[in-house]
């Protein structure tokens, strides 16, 4: 619990039964008060600072709170904690991290897919995403978009287009209610939350601003990964880890600390086994299932 912590509104950010009960019955809720648009302002410059002297963060800035301490207190934010220990309960694991950037006319999408299939995780398990606006998400720059209801079943996937932002391209292989699809728009500092199993993606920029975001992937400590793959490595958020079902690793001393900078080389060359191993399971899966 973060009772030190005040939100904007003064007191906690956890979440209403109501919100919590919209949550389970449409697989997402939005928007819900993270950062706050001052934060996001300064995380936002230090993303911009970062490219301009680095370039592009690699692979999408996956995991860059192992190495940034800014994106270290992004992912331990108390506001963010505290909405998110609503759903998955006291003792909270982040999984990952990874930046949603979108340059006008860079012709960057999202197709629509289901998150956990790809992870190498218990996928009946609550595992969530905060998906944090660091500037306004709008439908012309291709906030993102959700399918409600969508969160209670794996379906197949196909591997998709070349301008997918998606690691692996990849799209569900099932018709997606379009017409039906709600789009999450968000001021900067705000987030929206969506479960590991629902549709979701997102048209391209078609603004003259730069969307960014950051999806930060939170689980309780009791998750399993799947039988048989690499062990994995997650980030103790708040809470207790009874479980050890994962390495837990540390935060970084300072920006670019050299050692911090080798773990995260590490995990991420571990996820990327993990993720290429996990596309056999998940077809299984989806065999089982029928
Ligand atoms: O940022 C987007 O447009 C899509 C984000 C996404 O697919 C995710 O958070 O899993």
């Amino acid at each position: 619990m973060s009772a030190q912590f005040q939100t904007p509104l003064g007191g906690t950010n956890h979440l209403t039964a109501a919100q919590v009960a919209r949550y389970h019955a449409n697989g997402y809720l939005s928007p819900v008060p993270a950062l706050g648009p001052e934060l996001a302002r300064e995380t936002l410059a230090r993303v911009e600072a970062h490219e301009a002297q680095h370039g592009e963060f690699p692979s999408k800035g996956l995991k860059s709170h192992l190495y940034l301490t800014w994106m270290d207190r992004v992912v331990r934010h108390p506001a963010i904690l505290d909405a998110v220990e609503s759903i998955v309960g006291p003792d909270i694991l982040c999984w990952s991290s990874r930046f949603f950037i979108k340059d006008p006319g860079d012709g960057g999408f999202v197709s629509w897919h289901q998150d956990v299939t790809y992870w190498g995780l218990d996928v009946s398990e609550n595992i969530l995403t905060a998906w944090i606006a660091l500037s306004p998400a709008t439908r012309a720059n291709g906030v993102m978009k959700v399918s409600p209801g969508t969160h209670r079943k794996v379906v197949p996937h196909r591997e998709g287009a070349a301008s997918n932002m998606l690691l692996r391209g990849q799209e569900v292989a099932v018709d997606v209610d379009e017409a039906g699809a709600v789009y999450m728009e968000l001021a900067a500092g705000e987030m929206s939350l969506h479960h590991g199993l629902i549709f979701h993606g997102s048209d391209n920029n078609a603004s003259n601003e730069r969307r960014v975001g950051v999806a930060v992937r939170y689980m309780p400590t009791r998750v399993k990964p799947l039988d048989g793959l690499p062990r994995d490595s997650v980030m103790l958020v708040r809470g207790t880890d009874r479980y050890g079902h994962f390495d837990l690793e540390p935060s970084p001393a300072c920006d670019l600390d050299p050692a911090a900078v080798e773990l995260h080389r590490r995990a991420t060359a571990t996820y990327a086994q993990i993720n290429r191993q996990a596309v056999a399971k998940h077809d299984a899966m989806v065999a089982a299932q029928r």
